[in-house]
């Protein structure tokens, strides 16, 4: 908008019918750093819009980068949790192998909680019912009594067992839950419960 008032100001200034300078030699000495001016402030203005337009685009096409990075991060329907990304399954229970393989399904893997911290921040989870057995990725079917994690095949780095767990029932509990607060032995094939699955991502 200045711009175009200045531009009026201008030709006014210039061809006024009975202008205010009638003499052309004072009319040269005085309208060309006019009109020196004006087109200077011209190319000022198109170089400021320029840049302000290029700004503009960069910072849209890094916005939409960051988009589409964390559309590719974040798995469907997982969330976060601390550092990294699980999904709690609310309305279907299945048995822990079941319960192991749709976790791969989803590209990823029955929980394996590394620390305390995050058994903290999982249980407290508000899709996680205290009432319901969530399986976990824990389990000794190899070894009695040696529980690994079947995500990494590595001794689980995590346990908190409830008083009198494990207690390998009929020696046959062999695959791990969460229940309340603490962690269960249970029936591998047998027991149908929730699941916790973690992202690979
Ligand atoms: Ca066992
Ligand atoms: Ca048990």
């Amino acid at each position: 908008m200045l711009k175009y008032t200045f531009l009026a100001f201008c030709l006014f200034f210039v061809y006024y019918p009975n202008g205010i300078l009638s003499d052309t030699a004072d009319q040269n000495h005085l309208v060309k750093p006019l009109l020196d001016m004006m087109v200077s402030i011209q190319e000022q203005i198109k170089t400021c819009e320029a840049t302000q337009i290029n700004n503009t685009n960069t910072r849209f096409d890094r916005i939409e980068e960051q988009l589409e990075a964390m559309k590719e991060e974040i798995p469907q329907n997982f969330e976060k949790i601390g550092s990294r990304y699980f999904y709690f399954e609310e309305n279907r229970k299945e048995n822990w192998f079941s319960a192991a393989n749709i976790c791969r399904q989803k590209g990823g893997s029955l929980a394996s909680i590394q620390s305390d911290e995050e058994f903290t921040a999982i249980k407290r989870h508000p899709k996680r019912d205290p009432n319901e057995h969530y399986w976990l990725d824990i389990n000794d079917l190899a070894e009695e009594g040696m529980f690994m994690s079947v995500t990494t095949g590595q001794i689980a780095p995590f346990l908190m067992w409830a008083h009198t767990e494990p207690n390998n029932l009929d020696n046959l509990e062999h695959c791990v839950d969460l229940y309340w607060q603490h962690m269960h032995d249970d029936f591998c094939h047998e027991k149908y419960y929730f699941y916790i699955c973690q992202s690979e991502k």
